[in-house]
């Protein structure tokens, strides 16, 4: 979970999704999430087989981002969802423990409501201003800390995050920082994933659990 890639085909300049995911797990990218708001089925189900495979090149966990059919189709390691689409219980009920299930929350309560349903990891944010998702709320960091102190299963924090401003977040418990822009908008996204992987080892405290 320590750094946790998340895709997004609006920074592809003429690059296919292949090479930048490459780049990023060359990088040490720690998890790749494929999200794709925009694709047909069968363009994001060939996409995933794709992905999937590069991923355990690098044995790297693969999570699709909100489409269950599509993860159990190509048999992702894992399936993301948010407040606003399936229900967690429903998720968990078909996937059973055959696969990870990340759940996106805003709150300690929603926290704790993924973690007894069955959720093994949870996504926490906006902790920074965002342009990628206009409609993401905003979590404060005392929020953050609340849900890092209340829940068992690991926390990953996703929102604005950067290489200058990640390093605000340690010491709060978090088990990893969720990019998305500052990975695949830059060009050379290896040798960032490698400098933002350092700063997240600094940035990641166990301890504080
Ligand atoms: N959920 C909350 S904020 C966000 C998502 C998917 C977008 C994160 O993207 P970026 O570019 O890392 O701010
Ligand atoms: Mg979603």
């Amino acid at each position: 979970m320590r750094l946790y890639a998340i895709t997004d085909r609006m920074w592809l300049n003429g690059k296919t999704l292949m090479y930048q995911v490459e780049q990023a797990l060359k990088g040490g990218s720690t998890c790749i999430q494929l999200r794709e708001k925009n694709l047909d089925d069968k363009s994001f189900l060939e996409e995933s087989y794709k992905i999937k495979k590069l991923c355990k090149k690098y044995k790297v966990p693969f999570i699709i981002n909100d489409n269950l059919e599509i993860a159990l189709k190509c048999a992702a390691d894992g399936i993301h969802i948010g407040q606003n689409d399936m229900e967690i219980k429903k998720v968990k009920k078909i996937i059973e423990d055959n696969m990870i299930l990340g759940v996106s929350v805003e709150t300690v309560e929603q926290a704790l409501i993924a973690e007894k349903e069955g959720a093994d990891y949870l996504g926490v944010g906006a902790v920074f201003n965002t342009s990628t998702k206009s409609d993401a709320n905003s979590v404060s960091h005392k929020t953050l800390k609340d849900i890092c102190d209340n829940v068992k299963i690991p926390v990953v924090v996703i929102g604005g995050i950067n290489k200058k401003n990640m390093k605000q977040l340690s010491g709060i418990g978090i088990d990893g920082v969720a990019l998305i822009s500052a990975i695949f908008s830059v060009d050379d996204i290896e040798k960032e994933c490698k400098e933002l992987l350092e700063i997240s080892i600094k940035t990641v405290n166990k301890e504080h659990k």
